[in-house]
């Protein structure tokens, strides 16, 4: 049989004598250098597949995931890396974003910083880091949603904006105050940004034991979310958040209601009534505006993981000091691929 790259055959695999039993497939052989590169398409099914790793794992084939070859084989790993995180993208925004920097927004970017960085102009370097830092909160976001936590006292209506903020009924309620108790959250889509909402339970005084825990829950949350949405009720007095919430942003519910307050007073807040959905769709827009309040246009480059985002952040400091050579070095570094399937080894 002659092995050359472009050709393909059917075949059984794993049919010899008192062998089990055999899986059809098609063999293709992708390419003979710089490594033997054969693909081998099986049939669907978890247990076909884990017979036919376990087959050939056993004839010191080295098994790895997806990730790892791409990252191992492709010659340019920041396209490795996007197509990794591609596959993570949630909503068409984000992997539109992804899409990209595939394609090279992000790259095209370093070597320019590289470039003005040989050419010893530490200055525009500096400016032109200064624009990939902008994006570099939306970078972390590409494939782990925003946290947004909706809190306020008990009976304001957090479960009802969470459920018309999800379109099902995904949290209880009820007109007893104290019904949520625990962190409930729901991944959803605001202008297709990914964000996880999370329902919390009513902050008050004086709680039993029991919903004393689910308020011990609230504050956590509220400690590791993107943004906080403090809920007002129109119809009863209204409970400022405490001073030690983090990124709050405040929602007046139940707006249908006679207002027992002049609702003015809380004129920068979002004005919404989560049993008609009035003022819904315009608080999507805010919060669309508070977790990415200057969007990048399409082809713009943008640090898309926590670690090239670090790289970044330690490259714009190497270039605030004058460390031209120390900026180079960390750019050079994102770019050069990981020796993790070298060549020589066959995966
Ligand atoms: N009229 C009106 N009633 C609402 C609105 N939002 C919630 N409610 C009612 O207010 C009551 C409490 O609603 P929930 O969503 O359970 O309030 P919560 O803040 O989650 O309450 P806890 O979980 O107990 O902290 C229920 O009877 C809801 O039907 C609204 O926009 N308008
Ligand atoms: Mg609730």
């Amino acid at each position: 049989v002659v092995i050359d790259s472009g050709r393909f055959w059917l075949g059984r695999f794993g049919e010899n004598p008192g062998g089990p039993t055999a899986d059809e497939v098609v063999l293709t052989v992708k390419a003979i250098v710089p490594v033997p590169w054969i693909e081998l398409h099986c049939h669907g099914g978890v247990e076909v597949v884990r017979w036919i790793l376990e087959t050939l794992a056993a004839r010191h084939v080295h098994i790895c995931s997806w990730q790892e070859f791409e990252r191992g084989t492709s010659d340019d790993l920041l396209q490795a890396e996007a197509a990794i995180a591609l596959a993570q993208a949630t909503t068409v925004r984000t992997a539109s974003i992804l899409l990209d920097q595939y394609h090279g927004a992000f790259s095209r970017a370093v070597a320019l910083v590289v470039a003005a960085l040989n050419l010893g102009e530490v200055r525009e370097a500096a400016r032109l880091l200064e624009e990939l830092l902008l994006y570099v909160p939306l970078g972390r976001h590409l494939t782990t949603p925003w946290r947004v936590a909706v809190m306020g006292p008990p009976n304001v209506g957090k479960s009802s904006l969470v459920n018309a903020l999800t379109g099902y009924q995904r949290s209880i309620v009820t007109p007893t105050p104290g019904t949520t108790r625990d962190v409930v959250t729901t991944l959803i889509a605001i202008d297709s940004w990914p964000v996880e909402l999370i329902d919390t339970a009513g902050l008050r005084e004086g709680a039993d034991a029991l919903e004393q825990q689910g308020i011990d829950r609230a504050r956590a949350a509220a400690q590791v979310a993107d943004l906080c949405l403090w809920l007002l009720d129109a119809s009863g007095p209204p409970i400022k958040p405490s001073p030690a919430l983090p990124r709050v942003h405040l929602v007046v519910n139940k707006i249908d209601l006679p207002g027992a307050w002049d609702l003015n007073e809380a004129a920068d807040a979002a004005h919404v009534s989560a049993r008609t959905g009035e003022g819904i769709a315009e608080l999507c827009q805010l919060l669309s505006h508070w977790l990415v309040p200057d969007p990048p246009c399409p082809g713009a480059a943008v640090p898309f993981s926590f670690a090239l985002a670090a790289c970044i952040e330690k490259a714009y400091k190497c270039c605030c000091r004058d460390r031209a050579e120390q900026a180079l070095e960390i750019l050079r570094g994102i770019c050069q691929r990981k020796p993790a399937l070298a060549e020589g080894s066959v995966p």
